[in-house]
């Protein structure tokens, strides 16, 4: 099945309508997998191998705004026209193609992401997140929750996670057409939960996520430890919001970013994403655990560290870490 047979599926009679109206805007907050997304089962609908669980960054994210434009598209990030043949573009255009089959329309997309793009934090899932919410309103397509998740899912796939604040589970679905494949909000709040976010490197990381879970799956001699060490950490994350236990999120958590960093280390040829200032920062955060500190961490696809932590010790982690960024989820 091919993406676009999906769309069709969703929007039925509605796909290959007019806009409603001429721009819309809409804003998706960024989230960070709690227990990754590392595999899929369909690459061209962007199916998972596992179930996911993300929390989501409040008010850091990405705010897309979509306009008709006459003659040709146009992209802008951040501000600047971006040329339609970079990676960047292209997939955003291949993106918006799904919904302009046979029609002669054109768009301007302006994104502004508060995150780095493509430095492994999470800004292509805000932004595709946003680009559907936008498309929604634009088309005036009504869709509920779970249909916007799995159009963002056909962007990216941690896309689907970023429809909402707070806790967010992703289900895989079984499903040839995907349509079990969706997120949903998990109804927890933790109020003196807190992530760090620790930019340790800025550049766009050497091998693109998709590139680099491809990889994984074909050639790493571990991967089919993937799928049952991942079921349990879903297990023990959900246990540990509900319980509110927040070693058992930090460990889980921890465990399993580290986990699917060993796998990707393992594929041939071999793929690192931590650089030096990586591991001195993996480092300090369990010499601050051994001095009683409960802090942890997790790592997506690139250098940087997200901290996990309760409020009461954000001093001695600006203490250790001078550089975070801290956000309150649910602040
Ligand atoms: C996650 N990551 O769960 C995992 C953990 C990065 C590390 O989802 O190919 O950009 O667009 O479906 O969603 C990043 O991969 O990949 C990702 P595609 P995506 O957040």
């Amino acid at each position: 099945m091919k993406a676009i047979d999906v769309v069709q599926l969703i929007l039925k009679e509605r796909f290959g309508a007019k806009p409603l109206h001429d721009e819309a805007t809409a804003f998706a907050p960024a989230n960070i997998a709690l227990c990754k997304y590392w595999g899929k089962r369909d690459e061209a609908l962007n199916l998972p191998v596992t179930s996911s669980l993300s929390i989501s960054l409040n008010n850091q994210g990405a705010t897309t705004n979509i306009r008709l434009q006459k003659h040709r598209d146009e992209v802008t990030l951040n501000g600047e026209l971006q040329s339609l043949d970079t990676v960047f573009s292209q997939r955003l255009l291949r993106f918006l193609d799904l919904f302009r089959e046979g029609c002669d329309l054109h768009f301007k997309v302006d994104a502004q992401s508060d995150m780095p793009v493509g430095a492994g934090l999470a800004s292509s899932a805000c932004g595709f997140a946003a680009l559907v919410l936008a498309l929604n309103q634009l088309f005036g397509w009504g869709l509920c929750e779970r249909e916007l998740s799995i159009l963002a899912r056909l962007g990216s796939g941690s896309a689907s996670r970023s429809l909402w604040d707070g806790f967010v589970k992703w289900h895989a679905g079984n499903r040839s057409d995907g349509m079990d494949s969706f997120a949903e909000h998990l109804p927890y709040e933790w109020p003196s939960l807190c992530v760090g976010l620790c930019v340790l490197f800025k550049q766009q990381k050497s091998i693109s996520s998709r590139e680099a879970m491809k990889r994984t799956v074909q050639t790493s001699p571990f991967y089919a430890a993937w799928k049952p060490t991942a079921d349990q950490d879903l297990l023990c994350l959900e246990q540990a919001i509900q319980s509110q236990d927040f070693e058992l999120l930090g460990s889980t958590a921890e465990s399993n970013a580290l986990a699917m960093h060993a796998l990707i280390l393992s594929s041939r040829p071999p793929i690192l994403y931590s650089q030096c200032e990586t591991v001195t920062a993996m480092h300090t955060v369990w010499h601050l655990r051994a001095q009683g500190l409960p802090v942890y961490f997790t790592q997506d696809a690139g250098a940087n560290l997200k901290l996990l932590f309760l409020k009461d010790a954000s001093n001695a982690i600006r203490q250790a870490f001078p550089e975070v960024e801290m956000i309150e989820p649910f602040g």
